[in-house]
């Protein structure tokens, strides 16, 4: 079967007009009759004890409906919330366990203290400012190191502890001999992840429809992962899931921050099913900086052995993740961080790995755009510069040297993980290529001459992603098989319908889904339909969007549905023809006798053939077909960016002037939209490196970049436009050859501009620059560095 006219196209999404012109639905547009809107009531402490709730003044204001608390919630949410944590967090004690509203104890800024349910936004609103709580103040834990101290306050009263996991994936007695050679030369550095706010367009939103004449619940929300959120809400409500219909239609954004499930979601539902009626939330941009998850807010210890000759022997790396008051959901896979450390290199020596989950009084940290790459992405490429600079040696040749060759494929690295295929050098030699790398470093040569300050910077980054292998994931989650389903549907007249367990809120896939599936059918795009979003319709279960999964797990169900459909075309074709089904063959959507391609029966007309009379013997009615796929390994895509920049030491302003990327993600379904997912993940990466943080007060815990004003997202005026360019190496993972993109601008770009900060401040003897490089920050550090050399 031919993969030839769609697969590969460059064509615009199809979802695209809709949504740029208005006829998008989210959350918020649903109106339902008779809905009634909740607020949250927050504590304005990041930690304190609720010492009485008077909840009087606020029931009796006009359009109040109810005031509920944590008392009225618990009878209703008897089944537990928050899903637990991955596996190896429950080795370690000090998980506390989260219910969706605090009883006497809040543990973050923002955390739900009781919720106020009136007739209209405005009268909820007054309402919820007449809520009386008494808070007693208590010593909040904010700083990550401080936490571990032993004398630190805890950040839940009764928890004899802030770790809530100290987990040693490898050893350091595996690299002591490496750390011990002669002529190794240690570097060491100590990297911050600083918190940062995902920032979708829309914010959360929860609506709930509880019918108590059927016990049925409906529920509309921002997710990227709606059976998931059906499962545990259905779970925490006592209900089946049969009784619970999720619909997640269009999505705003979500980037990793719209996973989980939230206690909104648990409150509105349980509020609609308490009222009889239906209720609504919508998020505010504070609310949605505040309490919705933050992604990163880690520190990493590293310490590499190389030799002076530039090989890489040996990696110890520490990290500390600020997992916040509660465990997220998916937080503690950022612990992956440590099983990628190793990167592109292969580290003979080994990698001793060791993760501590750190709790705070600050809201969890869950996924946010590569959740553990970039963090794995940044200190590896940020170890491996620093080496090149301590030995005096040129940043690509260290890489080079280093770098996994193509045939040693696949390759198993320290942690049991096996890379499926590569060309490291393949990415970097075409990067550096469109940077004209030799030119450029003559340029710098003459501009240092002239106290400018120019820099380049490499990030030869690789990524695990396509979660992911049952085999491989259910134990690290607990179970969690992570397959992806697909239903395909060819009606009558040809016409197919797709709904999917993925749930694209900004990839294009049904753009992307809609070309493999008129390929492998060989029914016209145009004709192709794809669904998702809706539990009530399509296969009973999915995992969702996120870690770059979608095409590689799902597309590969459409595919494997879609041929199952070929499958049984082709017998009923085969009889249509009066032929052997052997003899038949299937080209560009026409069933034919072998050397007789004129007598053929299309697609569409076996379609209608497979609802009529004339069928082949033992073959059943109908065409539709539903698969789950569990791929066989995860997809390593990989790539090299640069950076070119120059820093104004006057100001510590940075400039971005050039950034090439250069990526490997297999075989491409859509180029056009894999440059749309690099350029918004590029975008991000350069994000954290210059802009963005969450910043608090050290003493109190209050946030103090609560807003859009305070929290800095770029605007396109910040960002360059990047030169995107690849190189293809198939997946041998999966049919299609296809690796995932949706994360890897993110992964690879904090490197690239860190890196080329250092370069451009190196003749100052600066030898590290913590993220954001903002210019306050930088002009401090080129002042102190100016001030010790004079
Ligand atoms: N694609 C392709 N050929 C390839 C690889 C991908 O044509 N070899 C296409 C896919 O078919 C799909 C898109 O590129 O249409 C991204 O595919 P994939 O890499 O499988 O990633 P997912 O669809 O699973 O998207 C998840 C990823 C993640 S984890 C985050 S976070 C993220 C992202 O995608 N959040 C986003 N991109 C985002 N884009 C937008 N607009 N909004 C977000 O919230």
């Amino acid at each position: 079967m031919a993969i030839s006219q769609m697969i590969g196209a460059k064509i615009h999404r199809r979802e695209d007009p809709r949504l740029i012109t208005g006829g998008g639905h989210y959350v918020e547009d649903l109106k339902l009759a008779g809905a009634l809107q909740l607020m949250v009531v927050r504590s304005p402490y990041p930690h304190a004890r609720i010492t009485s709730i008077n909840t009087d003044r606020a029931r009796a204001m006009p359009g109040v409906v109810a005031v509920f608390t944590y008392a009225d919630f618990k009878p209703v949410l008897t089944g537990g919330t928050h899903p637990s944590a991955p596996a190896f967090v429950a080795e370690k004690r000090t998980v506390p366990v989260r219910f969706p509203i605090a009883d006497t104890e809040a543990a973050f800024q923002g955390e739900p203290v009781a919720v106020v349910v009136a007739e209209n936004h405005k009268l909820a609103a007054d309402a919820a400012e007449a809520v009386e709580v008494e808070y007693e103040p208590l010593p909040p834990v904010i700083d990550l190191l401080k936490a571990l101290e032993p004398d630190s306050p805890k950040t839940h009263t009764d928890l004899p502890d802030n770790v809530a996991w100290d987990f040693t994936y490898l050893p350091e007695e595996g690299v002591k001999d490496a750390f011990a050679r002669p002529d190794a030369v240690i570097v060491k550095e100590r990297i911050l992840q600083q918190r940062l706010a995902p920032t979708p367009m829309e914010p959360r939103g929860v609506v709930a429809d509880y019918n108590r004449f059927e016990g049925a619940l409906t529920l509309w929300l921002s997710s990227q992962n709606p059976h998931f959120i059906r499962l545990f809400v259905a779970g925490a409500l006592g209900m089946t899931e049969t009784k619970v219909r999720v619909i997640s239609q269009d999505v705003g954004g979500g980037f990793g921050s719209k996973i989980s499930p939230y206690p909104e979601d648990y409150l509105v539902a349980a509020a609609s099913k308490l009222l009889s009626r239906p209720v609504r939330w919508i998020e505010t941009r504070t609310e949605n900086i505040q309490t919705t998850t933050h992604g990163r807010g880690q520190l990493f210890d590293v310490e590499v052995a190389a030799t002076r000759d530039g090989a890489l022997l040996a990696m110890k790396v520490t990290q500390y993740l600020d997992a916040g008051a509660y465990v997220g959901t998916f937080g503690a896979f950022q612990p992956c961080a440590c099983l990628l450390a190793g990167g592109a290199y292969k580290w003979p020596g080994g990698i001793a790995a060791r993760t501590v989950g750190v709790l705070t009084n600050r809201v969890p940290t869950d996924p946010y755009r590569g959740a553990g790459r970039p963090e794995a992405t940044h200190l590896c490429e940020r170890m491996v510069d620093k080496v090149a600079r301590e030995i005096g040696m040129d940043q690509a040749e260290i890489r080079r040297k280093n770098f996994i060759q193509p045939e040693e494929f696949p390759f198993t690295n320290h942690f049991g993980l096996t890379y499926d295929s590569g060309n490291y050098e393949g990415t970097l030699a075409k990067a550096l290529e469109h940077v004209g790398y030799e030119n450029f470093l003559r340029e710098q040569a003459e501009a240092r001459k002239q106290g400018r300050y120019l820099g380049i910077g490499l990030s030869t980054w690789i990524e695990i992603c396509g979660f992911g292998p049952s085999a491989a994931t259910a134990p690290a989650t607990g179970g969690l098989a992570l397959i992806e389903s697909a239903q395909v549907r060819v009606h009558p007249s040809g016409s197919a319908q797709i709904y999917v367990g993925t749930h694209s809120h900004g990839q294009g896939h049904d753009t992307t889904f809609a070309q493999i599936a008129a390929d492998t059918l060989g029914l016209p795009y145009d004709s192709i339909e794809i669904h998702h979003g809706d539990t009530g319709e399509g296969p009973s279960f999915g995992y969702g969007t996120y870690g770059s999964r979608s095409l590689a797990v799902g597309g590969m169900a459409v595919r494997v549905s879609s041929q199952k459909i070929v499958e049984k075309a082709h017998k009923i074709a085969a009889h249509l023809l009066e032929a052997a089904p052997d003899d038949v063959i299937f080209e560009q959507g026409r069933f034919h006798v072998k050397g007789n391609p004129s007598s053929a029966k299309t697609m569409g007309e076996v379609a209608m053939a497979a609802y009529g009379a004339n069928l082949p013997e033992g073959v059943d009615h109908g065409l539709e077909a539903i698969s789950y796929f569990d791929p066989p390994n995860f997809v390593w895509p990989f790539g090299a960016h640069i950076c070119v920049l120059e820093v104004d030491p006057a100001t510590g302003g940075v400039d971005l002037k050039h950034y090439v990327a250069v990526d490997d993600c297999g075989n491409v379904i859509n180029p056009m939209i894999v440059e749309g997912q690099l350029q918004g993940g590029i975008a991000q990466g350069i994000a954290q490196a210059l802009f963005e943080e969450m910043v608090y007060d050290p003493e109190t815990g209050q946030l103090l970049s609560g807003t859009l004003t305070e929290y800095l997202v770029p605007t396109a005026n910040e960002i360059p436009r990047p030169t995107l360019d690849r190189t293809i190496t198939p997946s041998p993972s999966n049919e299609l050859g296809v690796k995932g993109i949706g994360e890897a601008g993110t992964i690879a770009a904090s490197a690239a501009v860190i890196n080329a900060i250092v370069d451009a401040l190196s003749p100052l003897g600066i030898t590290h620059v913590d993220m954001p490089a903002s210019p306050d920050r930088l002009w401090k550090q080129i002042a102190a560095a100016q001030e010790a050399r004079s």
